[in-house]
């Protein structure tokens, strides 16, 4: 059975025609929210266009209102132009090879058959959400915070795909490849890698379902990469490829890109370069707030529910404070319901402003293992990790 998603012709017609409007300055008004520009790619709600080739689309912050991320709004990221837009099932295999006792050709039928079937709640988020925010700025896409979502995931586990092939001893690394390639043959293809030890946990997925449904093509179908609680660098779109090597990998996606400086708060003076860098891995705590937003008028003398979301790299959540006075004070919030500690959970807290003014409104997360958010930016030359307390202002009238 051939599964089309989309044709070739669809996708570059939708990609080009906003491409060719933005050049002639004649995107419909109807198009923009603050100053950023909305599309519909295939499969998608409306977004944020960041770039249309690759594809790089943010989710508006108001999808956050919902504990999982509709499929059709989750944010779109892609590094090279040559993206998959349509994959045949009948031909697709999930290859793995390298250091193993025996290679394996898995189809989707293999996957859905012959291993155990895993499903759980985590939130997907670029290591550049939030690199807008960062002063001095940085170069890069200039994501707000919608390069996150909060997904319900299903695959099977990555640690059973290579117990049956059979890990050999001498293994590293365990490297990941997709089927999208560079336009150039200069520019590296995509290519992550984990450390063998950690590519055999318990959670790491090769999921191929999101909320129920298979994923959507931008989002990496047929297959991809989920290490929860990481960010999503490491999780590879529409694999193809899984190799056990004995040595370190050292492709430059690796070597040469996601790395943060190696100091205890991955940071450096701004304008800086770093001495040392390592690898971005797991990410940091962070909660946003999603109501009211910045800039929201409000009554004096009428409640008003704050709410947001909070999370942090696989430590369930163990409190959220807000301040509604510019961090003087702080309470704590309420929190949703806890759909376990790679999901995100929602916080609320009940407001009723007494006299008109401005307000700065705060909130700050803790998880469980005591990790929280700076006051400070902790800058860093690539833009990653932005999780510094959140602040809005409002008016109240
Ligand atoms: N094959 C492939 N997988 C990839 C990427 C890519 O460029 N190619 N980008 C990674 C990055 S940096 C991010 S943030 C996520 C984005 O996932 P999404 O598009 O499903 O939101 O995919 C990751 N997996
Ligand atoms: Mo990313």
């Amino acid at each position: 059975m051939v599964k089309k998603r989309f044709t070739r012709r669809d996708f570059l017609r939708t990609a080009g025609a906003i491409t060719a409007m933005a050049a002639i300055g004649d995107i419909p008004s109807t198009i923009f929210a603050s100053e950023r520009k909305l599309v519909r790619f295939p499969e998608k709600t409306d977004l944020i266009l960041l770039t249309s080739r690759p594809p790089q689309l943010e989710t508006p912050v108001h999808y956050f209102k919902e504990l999982i991320t509709p499929n059709e709004a989750l944010f779109v990221r892609w590094h090279l132009a040559n993206i998959p837009t349509s994959v045949d099932l009948s031909q697709w295999r999930l290859k793995i090879g390298g250091n193993i006792g025996k290679n394996l050709e898995l189809s989707m039928g293999d996957l859905k058959s012959k291993f155990e079937k895993v499903t759980y709640t985590a939130v997907i988020q670029c290591s550049g959400n939030g690199r807008s925010f960062f002063e001095p700025r940085v170069a890069g896409g200039q994501w707000k915070n919608g390069a996150m979502g909060n997904v319900t995931w299903t695959g099977v586990r990555l640690k059973d795909i290579l117990n049956m092939a059979g890990l050999k001893t001498g293994s590293a690394d365990v490297a990941f490849n997709g089927l999208d390639s560079p336009v150039l043959p200069t520019t590296p293809d995509l290519i992550k890698s984990l450390p063998v030890d950690k590519a055999v946990e318990d959670d790491i997925m090769v999921a191929y379902e999101m909320n129920g449904e298979p994923l959507t093509m931008l989002n990496g179908f047929p297959a991809r990469l989920v290490v929860p609680g990481w960010y999503a660098t490491y999780w590879v779109k529409s694999l193809s490829d899984i190799t056990v090597l004995t040595k370190q990998f050292d492709g430059f996606w690796m070597k040469g890109a996601y790395r943060i400086p190696d100091d205890p708060c991955a940071c450096i003076p701004p304008g800086s370069a770093p001495n040392k860098t390592t690898p971005i891995n797991r990410m940091d705590t962070r909660s946003v707030i999603v109501a009211p937003v910045e800039g929201a008028r409000l009554g004096a003398n009428r409640p008003v529910e704050i709410m947001g979301i909070a999370f942090s790299g696989g430590y369930s959540i163990r409190d959220v404070i807000v301040s509604v006075d510019g961090g003087k004070t702080w309470k704590e919030a309420r929190l949703g319901e806890d759909k376990g500690k790679y999901s995100w959970i929602q916080w609320f807290y009940s407001w009723k402003p007494e006299k008109a003014g401005k307000y700065t409104i705060m909130a700050r997360a803790t998880n469980s293992i005591g990790e929280s958010q700076p006051f400070e930016i902790l800058w860093n030359p690539a833009g990653f990790r932005w999780n510094r307390i959140e602040k809005i202002e409002v008016v109240v009238t």
